[in-house]
């Protein structure tokens, strides 16, 4: 459990609970214009649920987030020098449709299906009087990176083009998904455990896929799996999943279903869209039917610098950059200045701190006048190195390769 912090929490006392409530379903139910209810949700919920005005709730400044359709990326020059965690307002957003706002007042989790002997379902406030975990763990979108198999490789996978801004890292609060299962009766024989959202069902190409969803296997949900209510201290904001989100350390952003409303564990091996059609590697070389599912991410590296950045010549610059892997910690970081001839290694920042990335520096000592490109190359603990070039799969999952970073030295 690579990315589990220690650190059982105090129960939140009941009346700062019940306090609390009336405040958070106001502000979720409240804000902004509402364009009526969703359509059919899992019963119970129905009434909690509307639909803002946009796809994305929070602000996106444009000096911090590139804007795709439905989602947002955080631009690296906004997580220079800001600490271990990406504060929420700079988190980077994926939705498939919308952030429904949810009154966390009348919201329930329903937790049901042949995996559990005492069907149930949880409020908020029930979840919240529970015994609570806390854990660093970073989102990350298995799409993270994907433009670069066309501008790097010539080759154009689809889906959202997406640089390296599509993860984060944040200090999540909630109640470990096991210690749910077993209030509800957990059978010995459960195989899946299957989260799925409140937002609206996903259509693509005219087809409704249903609500997003996607199987855990049980080894995993009983892991270091963790039901969400808090990120970096703040209540989730909408955006990331409030009233409750999944988050899966160490796996692809999908498996962290956010705005969960029904969890159904099996003894069936579960399916659906998210773990048959998407999250597989198609094409040259693979199966008809895909890979295996995507599981774990893969190692990347980013500099903490904006896109064509100007970097001023004739002394030294500190570079500073972050590394990650969803298979363990960083053990070395490597950086070259001039186009991969020589590579010397960047000081690990984060020295002994087993978290879901690592920073890192080393000074530029002579940058000169013109453009040029800046690599970074990582190795995880297993000894995984980015390549130079990675094999492309048609969606442009899990791009690891070593991403030549543009800046100009003025
Ligand atoms: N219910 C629901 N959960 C979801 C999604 C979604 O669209 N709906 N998107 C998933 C994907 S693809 C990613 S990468 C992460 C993004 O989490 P974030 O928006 O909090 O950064 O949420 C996952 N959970
Ligand atoms: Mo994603």
């Amino acid at each position: 459990m690579p990315y589990r912090n220690a650190g059982r929490e105090d129960l939140p006392g009941r009346r700062a609970v019940l306090r609390a409530l009336p405040a958070l379903g106001g502000a979720a139910v409240l804000s902004g214009p509402l364009a009526g209810t969703a359509g059919a949700t899992a019963q119970g919920a129905a009434e909690a649920v509307r639909r803002a005005a946009g796809p994305i709730v929070k602000p996106l400044p444009p000096e911090v987030f590139i804007e795709h359709g439905s989602n947002a990326e955080t631009r690296w020059e906004a997580l220079r020098d800001i600490g271990y965690h990406v504060p929420n307002e700079r988190f980077f957003v994926r939705n498939h449709t919308a952030t429904p706002l949810i009154d966390a007042a009348t919201w329930r989790l329903r937790v049901h299906g042949s995996g559990v002997r005492r069907p149930q379902e949880f409020s908020y406030a029930q979840l919240r009087a529970m015994p609570s975990v806390t854990v660093d763990a970073a989102i990350e979108c298995a799409g993270n990176g994907r433009s670069f198999f066309a501008t790097q490789q010539g080759e154009q996978a689809s889906g959202t083009q997406w640089r390296l801004g599509a993860i984060g890292v944040a200090r999540w609060r909630g109640v470990p998904l096991g210690a749910v299962l077993r209030r509800a009766g957990l059978s010995k024989n459960a195989v899946d455990v299957m989260p799925s959202g409140l937002d609206a069902n996903y259509v693509s190409d005219g087809q409704d896929l249903g609500r997003v969803r996607l199987p855990l296997p049980i080894g995993k949900a009983l892991d270091d799996v963790l039901l969400a209510y808090e990120m970096n201290g703040e209540p989730l904001p909408p955006d990331h999943g409030f009233p409750v989100r999944v988050v899966v350390p160490g796996w692809v952003g999908i498996a962290s279903i956010k705005w969960v409303g029904d969890i159904e564990v099996s003894t069936e091996p579960l399916s659906s869209p998210w773990n048959t059609i998407y999250y597989r590697f198609f094409g040259p070389g693979y199966p008809d039917e895909g890979s295996a599912p995507l599981t774990r991410q893969v190692t990347k590296s980013a500099f903490e610098l904006g896109w064509e950045a100007s970097i001023p010549a004739g002394r030294p610059y500190r570079l500073r950059g972050r590394s990650w892997s969803g298979r363990g910690r960083i053990t070395r970081v490597e950086v070259s200045t001039d186009g991969g001839t020589r590579w010397r290694d960047a000081r690990l920042l984060d020295g002994g701190r087993r978290g879901p990335w690592t920073r890192w520096q080393i000074t530029w000592p002579d940058p000169r006048p013109g453009r040029t490109e800046l690599l970074a190359r990582a190795t995880d603990e297993t000894g995984a190195v980015q390549p130079v070039t990675t094999r492309f799969n048609t969606m442009g999952y899990l791009f690891d390769a070593i991403v030549a970073h543009p800046v100009q030295v003025t």
